[in-house]
C-alpha cells in the first residue's frame, strides 16, 4: 500500500519523553491519515531510547527505528527523508509534534501541487513562542544573520517543516553541511533555487528544556555559517 505522510523524527537520549510522545502522535495521525509512517532516527544514544522505540515499533505497524552510528541531528534528519516512503514529510522533534501543524501543512500541500514546502515558523506575525527569552532571542540573531550571510528572505529556517518528498529530494541532495545547520541548508537552498516555500506561524511550546545547552551549539554553528555562506553563494553562481 502506498503512504502519504511520512513523519520523520530525529531523536537523541530522549528516554524521559520518548514513549508517551509517539503514542500520542500515533494516535493523533490516526485520527485524520489513512496511510503513514513515522521514522525515528536516532544515532550515538547512549541512554535506552533506541529499545523504547524498537519495543513500541513492535506494536505499532507505522513505526521504525533507524538508527546511524554518530550524533548528529542533520545527518539523522537527511537519512530519514531519504528513507521516507512518503509523498509529504514532516521534520518533527519529539518535544514538539505539533498535531496542529501537522494538519494545516498537509492541507495545503495538498491544495497546491507547486507547493514544496511548508516551513513552521516561530518568528512569523502570529506565531506564538513559549520558549524562554534567551532562546527566543538567539533564534531571531540566528535568523538575521543567515538572511545576511546567504541573501535568504525567510524568517525561521529550523524546526517544523512539511516537504513535498519528490520536489525537495534533489535539494536534500544538494545540502552540504550536517548538525544544526542542516536543516537551515535545506530552508535557503529551497529559497536560492526556485523552490515554492511558505511559512506558517506555529504555537511553540516545549515538552523539556533542550538537550544540548545553547551556548555549547555556538562555535560549531557560527564556523557552519561561514561555509552555509560560501556553498550557497557558489552554487548560486
Ligand atoms: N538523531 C539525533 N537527534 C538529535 C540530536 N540532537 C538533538 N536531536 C533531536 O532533535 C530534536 C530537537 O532537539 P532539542 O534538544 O529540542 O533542540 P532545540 O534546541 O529545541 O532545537 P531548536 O529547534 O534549534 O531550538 C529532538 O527530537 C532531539 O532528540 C542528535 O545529535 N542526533
Ligand atoms: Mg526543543
Amino acid at each position: 500500500m502506498s503512504i502519504d505522510v511520512t513523519v520523520v523524527i530525529p531523536v537523541y537520549n530522549e528516554e524521559e519523553i520518548l514513549e508517551d510522545a509517539l503514542v500520542e502522535l500515533l494516535t493523533n495521525l490516526r485520527r485524520h491519515q489513512n496511510s503513514f509512517e513515522v521514522i525515528v532516527s536516532a544515532n550515538g544514544c547512549v541512554d535506552d531510547t533506541e529499545a523504547i522505540a524498537e519495543r513500541l515499533a513492535q506494536s505499532h505497524g507505522e513505526l521504525r527505528l533507524h538508527r546511524c552510528p554518530e550524533p548528529d541531528y542533520g545527518e539523522a534528519l537527511k537519512q530519514g527523508i531519504e528513507l521516507a516512503q512518503g509523498q509529504f514529510v514532516i521534520c518533527e522533534e519529539i518535544d514538539l509534534c505539533d498535531d496542529r501543524f501537522h494538519r494545516t501543512a498537509l492541507a495545503m500541500l495538498n491544495a497546491d501541487t507547486e507547493l514544496a514546502m511548508v516551513v513552521g515558523s516561530k518568528a512569523l506575525p502570529g506565531a506564538r513562542d513559549h520558549r524562554p527569552y534567551f532562546r527566543r532571542f538567539a533564534t531571531r540573531v540566528l535568523n538575521r544573520m543567515l538572511r545576511t550571510a546567504t541573501g535568504w528572505r525567510g524568517t525561521d529556517t529550523h524546526g517544523l517543516k512539511a516537504i513535498r518528498r519528490q520536489l525537495m529530494l534533489p535539494v536534500v541532495e544538494r545540502c552540504e553541511l550536517r548538525r544544526d545547520l542542516f536543516a537551515s541548508e535545506l530552508v535557503i537552498r529551497a529559497f536560492h533555487m526556485g523552490c515554492r516555500v511558505v511559512e506558517y506561524p506555529i504555537e511553540l511550546s516545549e515538552k523539556r528544556p533542550p538537550s544540548i545547552g545553547l551556548m555549547r551549539r555556538v562555535p560549531k554553528v557560527l564556523s557552519d555559517m561561514g561555509k552555509l555562506a560560501v556553498t550557497v553563494r557558489r552554487n548560486n553562481d
